[in-house]
Order: C-alpha cells, then sequence, then structure tokens
C-alpha cells in the first residue's frame, strides 16, 4: 500500500471555484457529466503543468478542456485511477462524462443504492468514486447539482445548498437544480433521490431568519422522526447560545438511510444518517439509543460551522473537525442531561476504549503522522481524545477566553482549510498562553502514565507526580506532556480542605516536566481527589487505599471522582480474583457495604447510582492483567456479578419494584430511574443463571415485563436478562420477540445482537447460526455490527473460545466482507488487536486465522493486518 506523509503535504496544483454536477440517474446507467472550472494555485511555486485529478470506478466516455474534446492517449491519459492532462493553461473549464454503477456499489463510498433510493457518502474519498475530480480536503469549490431521474420511483430529488429550480422530463422522468453558495471541499458533496416520507418543520434563528427544516426516512419511519427533529432543533439554539453560530441556508435536511458504514455524515444542508442514529420511538427505541440520536444529530449539525464552514487543510487534520465536534456535542448532552453524568459516560468510553487503542498496534497521534488509508484513521484517538485535548484547552483558558478563541477561529478561518496549529494559534492569541508544549498531545501517541505520591510532613502534604508515555508504533521516546490536574483534598469526613489563603476548595496543578512535587499545607493527611472531572486523558497511579476509597465513594462531590473510586474498588476486588487465588464469595464483605451505602442514596440521582453500581466489562479486567486470560476473566466478573447478585439479593429487588413504571414517560428522570431497574435486574438475572438464587420470580417478573412492556428499553432488557442468563423460557422468549419484531430492522439488530454477546464459548455456534438466519445481510453494516463486531468486541468468552472456532468464525466474516466493503471489513479487524496480550496458545491461534488473510487483501484491511500481525 502507498502510504501518505503529513511531511509530504503541498497545496493543490489546481483550484476549482465552481463545479456543475449533472447526474442523471438509471438504473445499472447512471451518467455523471462535470463541468469545472479550474485556475492555477498561486500557492504552488512549482507551478505543475500536468492535471491530476482523482477517480475510482468510473468508466470515462470525454474530456472537453475550453470547448474541445481530447483525444485519449494524446491529449490525456488514465494512471491507474487518476486522470492525467498535460500541458493545461492557467484557467480552464474542463468538462468530462463518466458512467457509475451505483447499484453494484456494495463498499458505500461514492453514489450508491439503499432500500430502493440512491444516496452518496463522500467522506473521506468518496467523491472520486462519482466523477473526476481533486479529491482532498483543501480544494473548495461552489457546487450547483442537477440531478435526473424517473418521476414515480424518486419523486424526491436533493443536493446541498438551496433548491433553485426543478421541473417534468420526456418520459416520466424529472430533475431538480440545487445550489449551495457556500465553497466546500468534495467531501461535503451529496445527493439523495428517492420515495420518502417528510417531517417538516421551521426554525428561526438568533437574526430572525427562518429556516426549514425537512427530516426524511421510508414511509413506515415517519412516526419515528419526532425526537431527531426536536434534537435538531435544540441544537440549533444552543450552537448560537454558547458558540455564537448561526445557520447559514434557508433549508436544513436530514436522510435517514438503512445502508451506512458510519453513525451519519455532516453533508452541507443534507445530512445523511444512518437510521440507527435518527429514528427513534419508545416502542422500538431504547434510553441509550434516544441518547445517541440526540447526541449524533447535534454532531453532525455542529458540524456546518466546525467541519464545513471552517474545513480541514488535509486529512492528518481530522480532529480538528472531528476532536472540535466532539467535545462541542458533549457539552451540549451536558447542557441538555446531566452534566455529571454525561462526563462519567463520556470518560468511561475513553477509558475503555479509546486507552486500549493506545495500548494496542493501532496506536497513533490525534493527528497522525502517516497513513495507508485514511478511513482507518476514524477512530476513538482522533474523535474522543481529540475531544479531550479541546476540553483542556477548554478549561486552560476558562469560559470566557475560550469562546473569544472560537469565536476568532471561526472568524478567522471562515471558508478556508486549515490546520490544529491553526486553532492552537486562535487560543494562544486570545489567552496569551504558551502552548507550544501543550501541542505535544497532537503529536505524541499514547496514554501518558501519571504515577503520583504523596507525603504528609510537618503540616504540609507533598504530591509527586511522575508522568511517562509508554512507547507505541514508531514513537518510542515520549516528551513531557503539559498536564492539567484539577484536584482537591479531603479530610476524615470527607469535606473539602481549604487549599490557600483564599480558601478555594480546589485547584488545577498544571504540570510540565517529567516529576514535579506540589505542596499544600492542610491540617492532617488528608484523602487526595486527584484528576477531578477527568482534567486530562491520563492513566492515573496512585496507591489509594480502600478507607480513601470510600471516602470519596461516599463524599467526593467531583462525579468523576466517586464513579472512579467505585471502579477502583471493583478492579481490585477483580484482580485478587483472577490473579489472587481469591473467590468472588471472598469478596463480598468489602463491597457489599459500599454498594449498599450507592442504594440508600440511589434516589438522589438513579442514573448516576447506576453508573456507581455497574462492574468493569471483561474486556476492562484483562485490559489489566497480562498475558490475557479471556476466560479466567470471564469467570472472575461473572462469578462475583451473581455473588453480588445473591448477597444483595433483597436490595436489588426493592429496586427493580420500586422502580418499576407503570406508564412510559420519556424525561431524563424516568430514564435514569429505568438504566438503574435495568442493573439491579441484570444482578438478580446473573444470580439466578448461576443457580445461586431461585429463578422463578425473577423469570415471572420478566415474562410479565415481557407481556406488557412499556418501552423497548424494558422490553430488551427483560429479553437481555432472560438470554443471557439463560433462564428458564429464554428461547421462547427469544422466539416470540423475533417474530413481534422481524419487521424492524432496528429492533431486529438489537434481537441479533442480545444473542451474538450471550456469554460461553457455544455462542461461537449460534452465531454461526445467525449469520445464516434469512435475516441477516452481509451487505448491511447495521446487521453485520450486530452479529460480528459485538461478538468479537463485547463477548470476549465466545470470541477466545478455547477450540479456536470464534477466531475462525472472525477469519471467515473479514474475508468474505473485504470483498463487500472493504472499510467495514477494516474496521471489524480492529477486534483483533489484542492478539499480542493473550495467552500464547489463544495468540497463536488468532495469528494463524488473521496471516491467512493477507494475500488478496484489500488496501482497508491490509493496512490493520499489517499493524496487528507485524
Ligand atoms: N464526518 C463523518 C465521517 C464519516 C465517514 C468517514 C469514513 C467513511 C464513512 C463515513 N461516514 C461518515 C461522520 C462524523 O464524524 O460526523
Ligand atoms: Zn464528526
Amino acid at each position: 500500500n502507498p502510504v501518505t506523509r503529513l511531511a509530504d503535504y503541498q497545496p493543490p496544483a489546481f483550484l476549482v471555484p465552481d463545479t456543475r454536477l449533472d447526474v442523471d440517474l438509471r438504473d445499472g446507467e447512471t451518467r455523471v457529466t462535470a463541468h469545472l472550472k479550474l485556475e492555477r494555485n498561486p500557492a504552488r511555486a512549482d507551478r505543475p503543468d500536468e492535471l491530476v485529478l482523482d477517480g475510482d470506478h468510473l468508466d470515462l466516455r470525454s474530456v472537453v478542456l475550453d470547448g474541445r474534446e481530447l483525444a485519449p492517449g494524446d491529449d490525456y491519459r488514465l494512471e491507474g485511477p487518476r486522470l492525467i492532462i498535460p500541458g493545461v493553461p492557467e484557467a480552464f473549464s474542463l468538462t468530462t462524462e463518466v458512467r457509475i454503477e451505483p447499484e453494484k456499489n456494495t463498499a458505500l463510498e461514492g453514489l450508491y443504492r439503499s432500500n430502493g433510493m440512491y444516496c452518496t457518502q463522500c467522506e473521506a474519498e468518496g467523491f472520486r468514486r462519482i466523477t473526476f475530480f481533486p479529491d482532498r480536503p483543501d480544494v473548495l469549490s461552489r457546487f450547483t447539482t442537477t440531478i435526473h431521474a424517473d418521476k414515480g420511483a424518486y419523486p424526491l430529488l436533493l443536493s446541498n445548498g438551496n433548491p433553485v429550480d426543478a421541473g417534468d422530463e420526456a418520459d416520466g422522468r424529472h430533475f431538480a437544480t440545487w445550489e449551495d453558495p457556500f465553497p466546500k471541499p468534495c467531501y461535503l458533496f451529496a445527493l439523495v433521490a428517492g420515495d420518502l416520507a417528510c417531517l417538516a418543520d421551521t426554525f428561526t434563528t438568533a437574526s430572525g431568519r427562518d429556516v426549514a427544516l425537512r427530516l426524511y426516512a421510508e414511509h413506515r419511519d415517519l412516526d419515528k422522526l419526532d425526537h431527531a427533529m426536536d434534537s435538531l432543533k435544540r441544537s440549533m439554539a444552543w450552537d448560537e447560545k454558547v458558540f455564537g453560530r448561526e445557520y447559514d441556508l434557508d433549508i436544513f435536511q436530514i436522510v435517514a438511510v438503512s445502508h451506512f458504514n458510519m453513525g451519519a455524515m455532516e453533508n452541507k444542508g443534507l445530512n445523511i444518517f444512518n437510521t440507527s442514529c435518527v429514528l427513534a420511538h419508545p416502542a422500538t427505541t431504547t434510553d441509550a439509543g434516544f441518547e445517541r440520536v440526540e447526541s449524533v444529530v447535534a454532531h453532525e449539525y455542529f458540524h456546518n460551522w466546525s467541519g464545513n464552514r471552517v474545513t480541514c487543510r488535509d486529512w492528518f487534520q481530522l480532529s480538528l473537525k472531528e476532536g472540535f465536534t466532539v467535545f462541542r456535542d458533549q457539552e451540549f448532552s451536558s447542557d441538555m442531561n446531566s452534566r455529571a453524568v454525561v462526563r462519567v459516560e463520556n470518560v468511561d468510553f475513553l477509558v475503555n476504549h479509546q486507552f486500549p487503542e493506545d495500548q494496542g498496534p493501532m496506536a497513533h497521534p490525534v493527528r497522525p503522522a502517516e497513513y495507508q488509508k485514511i478511513d482507518n484513521f476514524y477512530t476513538l484517538t482522533v474523535y474522543e481524545k481529540g475531544a479531550e485535548i479541546v476540553r483542556m484547552q477548554s478549561q486552560l483558558l476558562g469560559a470566557e477566553d475560550f469562546r473569544r478563541a472560537t469565536d476568532l477561529y471561526f472568524e478567522r478561518f471562515d471558508g478556508q482549510a486549515v490546520t490544529c496549529d491553526d486553532f492552537v494559534a486562535c487560543m494562544e492569541q486570545v489567552s496569551g498562553l504558551d502552548l507550544a508544549q501543550f501541542k505535544r498531545w497532537y503529536a505524541q501517541a499514547g496514554t501518558p502514565v501519571l504515577t503520583v505520591e504523596d507525603e504528609y510532613v510537618d503540616g504540609e502534604y507533598r504530591l509527586t507526580f511522575e508522568q511517562h508515555t509508554p512507547p507505541t508504533p514508531g514513537q518510542p521516546d515520549k516528551a513531557p506532556l503539559m498536564v492539567p490536574v484539577k484536584l482537591a483534598l479531603l479530610d476524615g469526613e470527607g469535606r473539602a480542605l481549604p487549599l490557600d489563603d483564599q480558601g478555594r476548595k480546589e485547584t488545577v496543578v498544571i504540570l510540565r516536566e517529567a516529576r514535579e512535587t506540589r505542596a499544600f499545607p492542610v491540617p492532617a493527611r488528608p484523602t487526595p481527589s486527584l484528576l477531578r472531572g477527568f482534567s486530562a486523558p491520563v492513566s492515573l497511579r496512585y496507591d489509594f487505599d480502600e478507607r480513601q476509597l470510600n471516602t470519596l465513594l461516599a463524599h467526593d462531590s467531583d462525579g468523576f471522582c466517586r464513579w472512579d473510586a467505585a471502579q477502583r474498588l471493583y478492579f481490585a476486588a477483580l484482580a485478587r480474583v483472577v490473579d489472587g487465588g481469591e473467590t468472588p464469595a471472598d469478596q463480598v464483605a468489602r463491597l457489599t457495604p459500599v454498594i449498599e451505602q450507592v442504594i440508600a442514596r440511589a434516589d438522589e440521582d438513579p442514573a448516576q447510582a447506576a453508573l456507581l453500581l455497574t462492574l468493569p466489562t471483561e474486556n476492562a479486567v484483562g485490559d489489566r492483567h497480562t498475558p490475557l486470560h479471556p476466560q479466567r476473566v470471564h469467570a472472575a466478573v461473572s462469578g462475583l456479578r451473581a455473588t453480588l447478585g445473591e448477597a444483595l439479593a433483597d436490595a436489588w429487588w426493592r429496586l427493580a419494584e420500586g422502580l418499576r413504571e407503570s406508564d412510559y414517560q420519556g424525561d431524563g428522570a424516568a430514564m435514569g430511574r429505568r438504566r438503574l431497574r435495568q442493573v439491579a435486574l441484570g444482578y438478580l438475572a446473573a444470580a439466578a443463571g448461576a443457580g445461586q438464587v431461585d429463578p422463578e420470580p425473577l423469570v415471572a417478573h420478566l415474562s410479565d415485563t415481557l407481556a406488557a412492556p412499556t418501552c423497548m428499553t424494558e422490553e430488551l432488557g427483560a429479553l437481555r436478562a432472560l438470554v443471557h442468563n439463560r433462564l428458564p423460557g429464554h428461547d421462547a422468549a427469544l422466539k416470540a420477540f423475533g417474530e413481534r419484531w422481524k419487521d424492524e430492522p432496528l429492533v431486529m439488530d438489537q434481537w441479533f445482537g442480545v444473542q451474538a454477546t450471550v456469554p460461553g464459548a457455544d455462542t461461537v455456534d449460534r452465531a454461526e447460526a445467525l449469520l445464516a438466519h434469512p435475516a441477516f445481510e452481509w451487505t448491511l453494516p447495521n446487521r453485520v455490527r450486530a452479529v460480528i463486531a459485538t461478538l468479537v468486541n463485547a463477548n470476549p468468552s465466545a470470541f477466545h473460545a478455547p477450540d479456536g472456532s470464534g477466531y475462525r468464525l472472525f477469519a471467515r466474516a473479514l474475508k468474505k466482507l473485504d470483498g463487500i466493503n472493504p472499510q467495514i471489513a477494516a474496521r471489524l479487524a480492529n477486534g483483533g488487536a489484542r492478539l499480542k496480550r493473550l495467552e500464547p496458545g489463544l495468540a497463536q491461534q488468532l495469528g494463524d486465522a488473521l496471516r491467512d488473510l493477507r494475500p488478496g487483501a484489500s488496501a482497508n484491511l491490509a493496512e490493520v493486518l499489517d499493524r496487528i500481525l507485524d
């Protein structure tokens, strides 16, 4: 695979100020005519006189330059997928005509068909599958798009910008023309043609302009668009209030599409969404699904400024738009819901998914230095760690200066393609801070380990911080980072002590050196509350004793520190079982008082209590033990859950019954109560499944819920509890659920997912059967994710089946998928990233299975396999 390097960046040789596209959609022979105005880029001093345009899977029919048809071979050549025209003038017009086959496009990049509609996905490099173009984000063009199609089959024709013309044509066909006044890179181009239902509304901007809002989905899904519309309107108002960003076109549209590689796409004025991220109805969507819709709608909307109006110079800068926009959507969710709960959810996700990425073969900086396929770098590092880097800057500057800095960024770079350095320069200019060292966060891969030691001497509490970032592929040596550590010191009763003359009870220590000590005059040795709010994305090592953790969990005012304390108690208990020769039963006496205390206060914030009562996942526990023995970890985690289920059965029952609802409520408080109830049911079901309590009352309770569920959260929760714990009646419940929801693809994804995550090695056979199920489709990424990705990433005891059957299924699936959709295959292949951590027998089997895939792998898959295997 050729490698693209940041160090080799050159500005584009030619600019394209204007693009007119004519797309003639016909089953089996779609024709795209592109009229481009091109001019030499003055920023390229070397003045290349060859025009090089990207293309992929295009059947070129004609090339016309300034009105003259060019001859193949003499006037232009095709080199691999590129179109090269030598000796072009300073400024000229170019018209190309190509044929494409959207119906055969299963890669879901460029123009493709999904359930009878045409749609596009151009980020990162999909536009080149539609027409020849300089497919790079720093070429911004004004697009006018005309679409022609059969009027009966495709009554709706959409593209970016504002509608400017439409009409009928011969043979029952029609056309529509859309004009986007904002210059944009081609990755933001979009087109949709279909027969869709529409939910319409309007939003009046702060300056009084009316914006038409249009949400489109298949007709049967019209009743599932209200939550997305509500989320969209709240996002628009929030961005005006919090970031001063107003929407800029007359119309904003979202289209729901079943076949989609990721969650959603922020195309200018025409967002395209995976159905799973836009459709929501209480009967078919869980509370987590509702939250996801809210945050993804917000995320894509916020891109209108952070990504579209100000875009990326090159794909190495991806986090410029993604990290910043994730930060923005996290802040939005915090303002719409409980800030403390959202913060813990975000940190939980980062720590349990991005940190492992940093420890594996795919570790890379937030701004990578090189890639083979950029698709493989839409990662948690770029998104989630990128958001933490923006969050640290917002904290370093404070709210007021951060807002001034983002205003400056949007104003200064409006209509431009820029870099992460440009973003940080705005932060520096406004605040006067020197962020040169801070910028290492963008360039250095890996999770810094922050080790804290303390001593109390002569009325002074001294904290010594030592930071170290372990080596990652290609980066053996790391320099110290600027690490903001927010902290407080708690006394014996858990009260925060004053830290300075002004009586402040919280401070931020900004570390710059590999080792630094800070002293605080306090009357007695305190309990440190460190990294409050998770003030930096580091792995904190401090030798908390159990008493300190109990103090933090009971009294800390910081939601993250409370959750972190609970997690540390659980991890310690599990370590004693996995490595220490103790049993789950040995942990009961230490953990039950802690849990009882959380339950006693659960009324204050049921959602937070649910987080505090949730045990770490098997992956999280496994990542703390080397070499990794997945079955041992599974036995420990499931054993502890069952044992705590038994030991606290009365308390779990009180919660489960007390939180049972008679009618559905959709507000945050009701969602929090449902969440806590599901945690309680999870413990009870684990105990029942392990034979540690009588399953009968629980089975009756779950069956009642399934017979008359108030909402999908309750229904799916009951199904999962029965099925995962193999409780009496689980097969019948699965069958009934599958029958009831067979016509709702997103619910069927859940049905597949529940089965793929049944713990135990025999789930591999079940997964094989699911792959043969008539409703399983290899071309539908949501379904592939529901079965294969969940098995691989969320069911370690099955994936790592001792006989290697999970690995063989994985490898066969990768091979099959790679021929259909290389992006999905490569993404899924990351499930093998723990190979080097596995105990030798398993490592050998997984390595053998993956090595067989190398010959003939796509560029996407090959890059991931190389990283894992080399
Ligand atoms: N910016 C969008 C990225 C995206 C994407 C990337 C590669 C292949 C398919 C894709 N679909 C969407 C999504 C976002 O972060 O908002
Ligand atoms: Zn994004």
